[in-house]
């Protein structure tokens, strides 16, 4: 039964388990409704960088940050489907458009469509994180044929205006809520490692695992410090220390737990996680990851160490598309 009537005490408790309770648990929900050593495969794309007027504490991309990144327009249609067809090439199933807007204009609707149109036809499945979206924006994006629509929920609704004060938690919920109408997949997850505490783990956690049906697609992210961000420079300073990497392992098993369905991604965080901590992520149910050598901004693993972590572990590309949608039984 998939529930969405999850407590935060249950979730807590979850937390709590003793680490290798929490693994075996995490490890059978995994093999209930997944296959055991199948990784789905996901390449990103920023199609509009910079000078976003969103202010989240986290992003390189917003205009209130000093991060030397600059402004740029909309790339074009013909550019982007050239990234899509090297990553299809390197092996990608899904390929993820990323704009650092607030919302898109309706004037740019024409394009984003036709990006989508053209991934589509190159046999990737599509998906776009362009802010928030009006009814109508949804539904026109729907029928180019997205199939996903990213938004984070980011952290739990407590937390939300520490990090975040040009937009509200509602705001992230209503968008979530017209993507779904529009039937389209969601994909929603967060960062952890921003300062939170443990219990706005559980408070995120809880907010993905409560919504009307659980998001098919959960990417996990623990934060790249980046430079010129108040998050990102709190933390290079050391007030903050990185998340410990067996509370970021706990997260991704109560993830799996509270959500056996969804794909859960290990997403902006594995350039510095070595080998064992990724194979502890697996092996509490991730079984999704950014590849390619770059995210939006900021790197990543790249092909060769994908490969060979691969190798090591007998892992393989997910092969066929997963369940279409994650309803409440
Ligand atoms: N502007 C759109 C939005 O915010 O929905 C889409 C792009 S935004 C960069 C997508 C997501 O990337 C954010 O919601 C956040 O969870 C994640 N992200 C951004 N910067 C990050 C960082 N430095 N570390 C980890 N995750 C990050
Ligand atoms: C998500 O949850 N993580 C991705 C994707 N959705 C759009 C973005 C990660 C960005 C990491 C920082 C950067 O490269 O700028
Ligand atoms: Fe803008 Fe998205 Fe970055 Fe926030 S996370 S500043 S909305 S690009």
């Amino acid at each position: 039964m998939i529930r969405t009537n999850w407590t935060r005490d249950e979730i807590a408790g979850l937390f709590e388990l003793p680490f290798l309770d929490l693994l075996f648990q995490a490890q059978q929900v995994h093999r209930a409704h997944h296959a055991a050593n199948e990784v789905q495969l996901s390449t990103l794309l920023s199609i509009k960088t910079g000078g976003c007027p969103e202010n989240c504490g986290y992003c390189s991309q917003s205009a209130f940050a000093k991060s030397g990144l600059k402004a740029e327009k909309l790339m074009d249609t013909q550019a982007v489907l050239a990234a899509a067809a090297e990553a299809k090439a390197s092996g990608s199933a899904r390929f993820c458009m990323g704009a650092a807007w607030r919302e898109p204009k309706d004037r740019d609707m024409g394009e984003l469509c036709a990006m989508v149109a053209g991934v589509k036809t190159m046999g990737l499945e599509t998906c776009m994180t362009l802010g928030m979206l009006t009814d109508e924006q949804a539904d026109r994006l729907a029928e180019a044929g997205l199939d996903y629509y990213n938004h984070n929920l980011d952290s739990s609704p407590e937390y939300y205006a520490d990090i975040i004060t040009t937009r509200t938690w509602d705001d992230r919920l209503d968008t979530l809520e017209r993507v779904r109408r529009s039937g389209m997949s969601v994909c929603c997850g967060g960062i952890v490692g921003m300062g939170e505490s443990r219990e706005d783990r559980v408070g995120f956690l809880h907010a993905l695992a409560t919504l009307p049906s659980h998001p098919e697609s959960v990417p996990i992210n623990a934060l790249v410090p980046i430079r010129g961000t108040s998050l990102g420079d709190r933390l290079l300073a050391e007030r903050e220390s990185k998340i410990d990497d067996i509370e970021f392992v706990r997260t991704v098993a109560v993830a799996r737990i509270t959500m056996p369905r969804s794909i859960v991604r290990l997403s902006a965080c594995r350039e510095s996680m070595n080998e064992s901590t990724q194979a502890l992520c697996f092996l509490a149910g991730a079984n999704s990851i950014f590849t390619g050598d770059k995210l939006l901004t900021t790197g990543n693993v790249g092909a060769n160490a994908d490969a060979s972590l691969f190798e090591k572990l007998g892992l393989h590309p997910m092969s066929s598309p997963e369940p279409a949608r994650v309803a409440a039984e």
